[in-house]
Order: C-alpha cells, then structure tokens, then sequence
C-alpha cells in the first residue's frame, strides 16, 4: 500500500505574508537595519543551562541575575499579556576606528560598543518610533514591549532563533556581514507574523576567543565566567579589582573587546555608517590615562555623558585607569599614580594606584607608598600601600 501522503502545508495568508513584509520595511525606515522575526514560545530548553549557570557563580556580582529572574526571562509572557511575535532587532555600531593617537601620551582603551552615544537610549527611541510608524501604517492599536540588555529577555537567545545571527563560542550572537559587532533589542508583538528560521552556522573547529582571552573568562564553548571577564571587572564591578586579574587588564578602562576582536568573522564586518555610535573625541575611545585618574566629577560627567560609560561612575573609571597606568611601563605612568595615591579622593582610586605603584621600581613610588602605609585615612589603602611595598 502507498505511504500516506503528507497532509498539504498550511498556506500562509497573503495578508501575514505582506503584514511581516511591512514590519521589515518600517523598522528598517525607523533605524533598525538588522531584523528577524520568531515566535513568542517560550525558550524552556534554556532552563537547565541558566540554572547551572547561576548555581556555579559565574553571574556573582551581578545580584539582579538570579535564577528567578533567568526564569521569568525565558518566557515573553512575563513582560506581555498576549505575546504572538517576536521582532528581533540589531543594530552594528562597528564605526571606523581613530586608532590610538601615538602622541606620546599614556592612554587607555574604551570598548567599541560605548564610544558613542549609549545604545539602550538609541534603541529604545527607534522601537518606540518603529512601533508607532507600524501602528499608524497598520491602522490598528499595537500592545507591545520593548526591550534591550535588561534582566527581563534572553536577548541573545530571541536573536539565534530568529536567526539574526548564530551563537558563537565567545557567546556572542555573530550577524552575518558584521560580525559580533551588533546591539541587540527585541519587540515583542500582538500581531502574529511569518518567522524566520535560525542560521545553520557554527565557529566549526576555530577556538581563537577561548585562547585569546586574557583571563580564561570563557570557560567553555559558549560560556562566559563573569568573575573572571574583564568587561564585568572594568564596568559592573564596584569594589576593587582582585589582585590576580588586575595586570591582565592591560590597558582596558571600560569593557574588552578582545574576544570580537580575534574573532575570524570580524576581519570582514563591514564598517556600520550609523553616527551615534561615532566617537565624540579622543577621551571616548582612547582617554589619556592621566587625565582619566585626575579628572573632577564634572569634567567625568562633560566626556561620558550620554554614553555607557558613565555607568561606571567616576571612581570606576579611574580605577581602572590607575590599574592600566601600572599596566605600562610609560615614564608618565609613575606621576600620574603618585599623584592619585597622595591625592585622590577616591580611597578605591588610591589603593589601586598603591597597587599599580608595586609595579614602577623609582625610589619616588617607595616613599610614596611608605607615607601612604602610615598616614593614608583608610585602612584598605595602608594595607594596600603594605602590600605593595613588599612585593616590589
Ligand atoms: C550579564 C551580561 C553580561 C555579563 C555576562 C556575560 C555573559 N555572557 O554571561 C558581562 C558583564 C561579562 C557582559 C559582557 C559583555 N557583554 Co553583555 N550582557 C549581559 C546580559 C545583560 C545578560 C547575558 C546573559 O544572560 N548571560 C547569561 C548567559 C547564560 O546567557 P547568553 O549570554 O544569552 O548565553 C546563551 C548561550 O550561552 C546559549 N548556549 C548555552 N549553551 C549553548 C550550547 C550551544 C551549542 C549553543 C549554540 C548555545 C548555547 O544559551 C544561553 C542563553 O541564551 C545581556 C543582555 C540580555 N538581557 O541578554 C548583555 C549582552 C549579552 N552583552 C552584550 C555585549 C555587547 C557585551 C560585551 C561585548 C561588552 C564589552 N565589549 O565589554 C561583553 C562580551 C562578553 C562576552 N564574551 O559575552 C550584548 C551582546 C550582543 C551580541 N551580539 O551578542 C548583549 C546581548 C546586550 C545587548 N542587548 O546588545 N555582559
Ligand atoms: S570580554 Fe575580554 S575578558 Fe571577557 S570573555 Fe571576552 S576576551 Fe575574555
Ligand atoms: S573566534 Fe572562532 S570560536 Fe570564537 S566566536 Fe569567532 S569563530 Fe567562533
């Protein structure tokens, strides 16, 4: 007897067909040049790997990521009374690069994503915009939510099944024709659309970011150990920085971007032509190291404003500085961090500054370190001024 045969596809209607045409095109009008469309199943085969995820630290420091709240991110219900359609959107802000000024001048490094204006404010402006424009075209109320890089969607997740892009094993979502070097946001609709299908690609055999990354932070394929990721250390960590990951920061202030950076697809990204994500001025991309750990909250505020970078406050960018000022073997480096140990407001700043003065062998920074042991305020700094004149 014949086989069956297969009960015929369900015909798309036209109307979804040419409704899901017109969200492409008016995200594409409102600034939103990366789209993909999936559905609003829940992603509950994440379940086990964020709960492991949480249960083994690698989120510790991070206290809003806990396994509720990873949870209740894996279902676009939890943010929408009637999810149908999930609108995946990216947007690349790989700019050209200045490149470093070679003025002599000690500088230090800011991630690529927070050079311009800050992303959350751009994207979340244009998915307003995208979601009135296609309400009016539409000529029907929209229910939707908006989100990007909060604890509330699996942003990455939402992206790979749409296939906007794939997962790469620095656990970045790689977006054809541009690399990791995309933002990403997502919509989550009433409308019920056509969806896309995720990518058939992989990083097959190639391990660069595992090897590159200069802390061992991705601990496996796809795995990030935020304790030891220099983006976590340089920007959502408050505290200090542990003594063992501090001359592996090199000379990042603010995020890292080496694991994109050796990543084989980002030799052929092409350069993004969005101006929001162009650099204002030197001090957003390359900042002066010695300016950076004397700078006043005013002038801190004047540079970053309007940018990621003012979210690790003042005190955390020129922690970091003071770090990669011992980073570097600069004849600057030492007066900039005599300065900030004797003068800084900041204790964070000065025991960091003691820190990086272990790392500068002049007879000026073992004076300076021998006062600050014996007449620094806090008691972390003295300890930290000790330490240090120990280990020189
Ligand atoms: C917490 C966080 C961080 C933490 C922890 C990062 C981490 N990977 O866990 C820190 C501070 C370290 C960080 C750093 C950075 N971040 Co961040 N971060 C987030 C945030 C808020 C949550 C990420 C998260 O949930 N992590 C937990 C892990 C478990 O989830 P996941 O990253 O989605 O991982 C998935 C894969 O591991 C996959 N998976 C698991 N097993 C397997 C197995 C296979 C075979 C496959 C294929 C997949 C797979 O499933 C997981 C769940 O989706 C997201 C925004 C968001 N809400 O999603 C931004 C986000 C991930 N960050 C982003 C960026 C830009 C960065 C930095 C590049 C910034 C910088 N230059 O310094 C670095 C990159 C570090 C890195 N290599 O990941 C972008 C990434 C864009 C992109 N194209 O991927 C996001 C999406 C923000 C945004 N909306 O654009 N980040
Ligand atoms: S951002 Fe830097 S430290 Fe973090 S995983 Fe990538 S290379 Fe490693
Ligand atoms: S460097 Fe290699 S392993 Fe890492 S994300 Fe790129 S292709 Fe994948």
């Amino acid at each position: 007897m014949d086989a069956p045969l297969d009960p015929a596809p369900t015909p798309i209607a036209p109307s979804l067909l040419q409704r899901t045409t017109l969200v492409r095109e008016t995200a594409r009008a409102c600034g939103l040049p990366i789209v993909a469309i999936t559905s609003a199943e829940p992603f509950r085969h994440l379940a086990p790997f964020l709960q492991e995820h949480v249960a083994a630290g690698r989120v510790e420091g991070l206290p809003w990521f806990t396994v509720q709240r990873a949870m209740e991110s894996l279902d676009p219900a939890t943010i929408h009374p009637g999810p149908r359609s999930i609108v995946s959107v990216g947007l690349p802000y790989h700019v050209p690069d200045p490149g470093m000024p070679e003025d002599g001048v000690p500088r230090g490094r800011i991630a690529r994503y927070a050079r311009g204006d800050d992303y959350h404010r751009v994207l979340r402006q244009r998915m307003d915009h995208f979601v009135e424009i296609l309400s009016e075209r539409l000529g029907q109320e929209i229910v939707s939510r908006r989100v990007t890089d909060t604890a509330r969607m699996v942003d990455r997740a939402v992206a790979a099944r749409a296939g906007l892009g794939w997962y790469g094993k620095n656990a970045c979502v790689i977006v054809p024709g541009h690399s990791s070097w995309v933002v990403l946001g997502e919509i989550v609709l009433d409308l019920e659309l056509a969806h896309d299908l995720p990518l058939a690609m992989d990083c097959g055999r190639c391990t660069i970011c595992i090897d590159r990354c200069p802390t061992g932070a991705i601990t496996a394929p796809y795995t990030i150990d935020s304790r030891r990721c220099l983006s976590f250390h340089t920007i959502e960590q408050r505290g200090a920085i542990p003594r063992e990951i501090r001359p592996l920061l090199g000379d990042w202030v603010f995020g890292c971007d080496i694991c994109q950076d050796t990543c084989p697809w980002s030799g052929a990204a092409r350069e993004a032509a969005d101006p929001v994500f162009t650099p204002r001025s030197v001090a957003n991309a390359y900042p002066d190291l010695g300016w950076l750990v004397r700078m006043s909250e005013e002038e801190f505020r004047e540079a970053y404003r309007g940018t990621p970078v003012i979210r690790a406050k003042r005190r955390g960018l020129a922690r970091n500085a003071a770090v990669a000022l011992g980073n570097t073997q600069h004849d600057q480096a030492e007066a900039s961090l005599l300065h900030a140990l004797a003068h800084h407001d900041e204790p964070l700043v000065r025991l960091h500054a003691a820190w990086a003065l272990s790392r500068h062998p002049g007879r000026s920074a073992s004076a300076a370190l021998e006062r600050a042991r014996t007449t620094d305020p806090e008691p972390d700094v003295r300890d930290e001024a000790a330490w240090a004149l120990e280990t020189r």
